[in-house]
């Protein structure tokens, strides 16, 4: 059996991180390969496995690796699949191996997942592969609800049997925490694109501007998208309402600045894959990690600050794992780069 993905560890130190990633994909029952190679100590071998791999019907790398991490980057220059990175905490807390993957320059993105987080890795690559495989989908809709479960569970187990004198958590009226999802109100939301492949969601006004490098790169790949300036913290239900309105949505972009709420709210909403472009703000401050450090179970893809081109070739190279035209068209973004 051809496997979908190919997880590459820079060393086998890295194994733990890993087996994280294994434990989902065995869980999704998707085939995997999974091999050890540096791109600073066995730059040759990379090449060949990511060339061989890609040329084998590998439709995803995920690169893991820690200190300056510059594995996933190289996977990327290797293949035109879509390439996820974990970095690893060997030193500086993982801070040095986030920002070596998360800050690829145009037109090389790494989808960059939280430090050490080999499971929102390996549910990423499911959401891309899911994107054509219905059945995948509904495994994936599953296991985040073993996540959700688990947050009910921690209620039971945990609050319930805390034993103070001064707790009041009977008052409510919800009783067993089963809640009713929110109504939506369709079309509330003007869109002008309602079919829109990939849908942009901006924070606010000022976050623009990188919305506007999205759109003009995804023009160029002929990708069909819808732009929406929406803040889920003022105004909660316009963002839910214009989130679940789209229906075919195949991807999100989220752009925004300080908590990062808008990828935040983004990922409880929809199960399909959600790009993250974390920018600057007034002062300078970049909002990297409050993008990219998701929790377990909700991964966000994000990539380098305020770097919108990069979000749209990242979101082409995902739909162009069932789309052969989007690969010529990245081809000749590209080439046109390197002319320059
Ligand atoms: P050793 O334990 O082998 O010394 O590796 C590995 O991913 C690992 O986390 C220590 C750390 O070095 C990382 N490494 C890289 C690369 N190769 C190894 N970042 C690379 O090519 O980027």
């Amino acid at each position: 059996m051809i496997p979908k993905i190919m997880i590459i560890l820079g060393s086998g130190s890295d194994i733990a991180i890993a087996e994280k990633s294994m434990d989902i994909l065995e869980k999704l029952e998707i085939p995997y390969s999974i091999k050890i190679a540096s791109a600073h100590r066995t730059p040759n071998l990379i090449r060949e496995i990511v060339k061989q791999g890609t040329d084998a019907g590998i439709e995803v790398f995920i690169g893991i690796a820690g200190l300056a991490a510059h594995l996933p980057g190289t996977i990327a220059a290797y293949t035109p699949r879509p390439v996820i990175g974990v970095p690893v905490d060997v030193k500086t807390g993982g801070i040095d191996a986030l920002q070596s993957i998360v800050q690829m320059p145009y037109p090389s993105p790494i989808a960059t997942v939280g430090i050490d987080r080999g499971d929102n890795a390996a549910i990423l690559a499911a959401q891309f592969i899911a994107l054509h495989d219905d059945e995948l989908r509904q495994r994936i809709i599953n296991l985040r609800k073993e996540y959700a479960e688990k947050v009910k569970q921690s209620n039971e187990d945990i609050i319930q049997k805390i034993d103070k004198k001064f707790i009041q958590n009977d008052f409510l009226r919800i009783k067993d925490l089963e809640i009713k999802k929110p109504i939506v109100v369709e079309n509330e939301v003007s869109s002008k694109n309602g079919d829109a492949e990939v849908v942009i969601i901006v924070g606010r006004q000022t976050d623009m501007a990188t919305a506007k490098k999205v759109t003009v790169i995804l023009d160029r790949l002929k990708i069909s998208h819808d732009t929406k300036v929406v803040c889920p913290i003022r105004s909660n239900r316009k963002f839910t309402n214009y989130v679940k309105s789209m229906k075919n949505a195949k991807i999100f972009i989220g752009i925004s600045s300080n908590s990062s709420q808008v990828t935040g709210g983004i990922v409880g909403l929809t199960d399909r894959p959600i790009i993250g472009v974390p920018c600057t703000n007034e002062n300078g401050d970049d909002y990297m990690l409050t993008t990219v450090s998701m929790p377990p179970g909700v991964p966000v893809a994000t990539v380098g600050i305020n770097n919108g081109k990069n979000a749209a070739v990242l979101a082409g190279e995902i739909l162009s794992i069932s789309n052969p035209e989007i690969v010529g068209l990245l081809d000749k973004l590209k080439d046109k780069k390197i002319n320059l």
